[in-house]
């Protein structure tokens, strides 16, 4: 399979992305590699996520159990919300398409770098009638990184609209000049231990902001700047599962720091100090400018 997109990223896309924060880069996966993510998600959901307890069942019952609110778009549940961090580190075919996909010359294009590290991926599969949302957040409060070029590049194997989970994006929050703090994810109830601001109740009050949600088909790619504000509705469909994979890749402008209040999973390093380049084994680079 070549690592080359399916055509060249426009000026538009760009530009989008830099001003909205959010960009839907339609159709430039090659079906062949997205038929290759989806059997490796496949694999893994036998291997692991019905054989594991699932880490956001456990975060859920702690919230409730504490009195908080879960975000659901279902009055009932009939399907579980699996997320797994860094599933390319037990899965060799998820890491082949973190790292030679399209992905990552596609980051390269939208960041005018010269080097392109691999930092940090998450599989979230919400099976059908799995209620659960994803609430509005910043990836950036997770993240020991800092600077502009840091985006998330999220894959979806299944056509999805807002009835299985779709993502929403609050355009232009990645230039609030605002850090907020980490939440549980299913709930806007905050992290232990997260540092920054509340993140404003965006669920009840969607007519407020500038909120753009993405249907999505095979194919597609889905980019954010990690200040990017965004989550994902529940999936309420009786029969469809919302399998997506995503890769955060970091460009030029980036530099190691390790936050304060980033969750303890957050990858971070043995390596770097705070204020160095990324280009580090801890998050090796997946693409180099050709010498010219
Ligand atoms: O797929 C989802 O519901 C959440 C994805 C997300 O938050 C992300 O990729 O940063």
């Amino acid at each position: 399979m070549i690592n080359a997109p399916m055509r060249p990223i426009t000026n538009a896309e760009r530009a989008a992305l830099k001003a909205d924060g959010v960009v839907q880069l339609k159709q430039v996966l090659p079906l062949e590699w997205v038929d290759f993510l989806r059997q490796g998600m496949e694999q893994l959901y036998t291997s692991h996520l019905q054989t594991e307890e699932n880490p956001m069942e456990r975060l859920t019952q702690a919230t409730l159990a504490a009195g908080n609110e879960i975000l659901s778009d279902s009055p009932t549940t009939s399907g579980q919300f699996f997320v797994k961090n860094s599933p390319s580190q037990i899965s060799s075919d998820l890491r082949r398409f973190a790292f030679d996909s399209p992905l990552p010359m596609i980051a390269a294009d939208l960041y005018d770098a010269d080097v392109v590290n691999f930092y940090f991926d998450q599989l979230f599969w919400k099976e059908a009638g799995s209620g659960k949302r994803t609430a509005f957040h910043q990836d950036e409060s997770y993240f020991n990184c800092t600077g502009d070029q840091c985006c998330t590049f999220w894959v979806a194997v299944d056509p999805v609209t807002k009835a299985n989970g779709a993502m929403g994006y609050v355009r232009g929050s990645h230039l609030w000049q605002r850090q907020f703090a980490a939440n549980v994810f299913v709930s806007q109830q905050q992290l232990p231990g997260a540092v920054g601001e509340q993140i404003p109740d965006i669920e009840a009050n969607e007519a407020d902001y500038d909120i753009v949600y993405y249907d999505s088909e095979p194919g597609d790619v889905l980019v954010h700047n990690y200040r990017t504000l965004h989550g994902s509705t529940g999936n309420v469909s009786a029969d469809r599962p919302r399998r997506s994979f995503a890769v955060r890749y970091t460009g030029d402008d980036v530099r190691y720091y390790q936050r304060p209040g980033a969750p303890e999973g957050a990858p971070s390093s043995q390596t770097l100090n705070d204020g160095d380049r990324m280009d580090a084994p801890d998050f090796p680079a997946v693409w180099r400018r050709a010498e010219a």
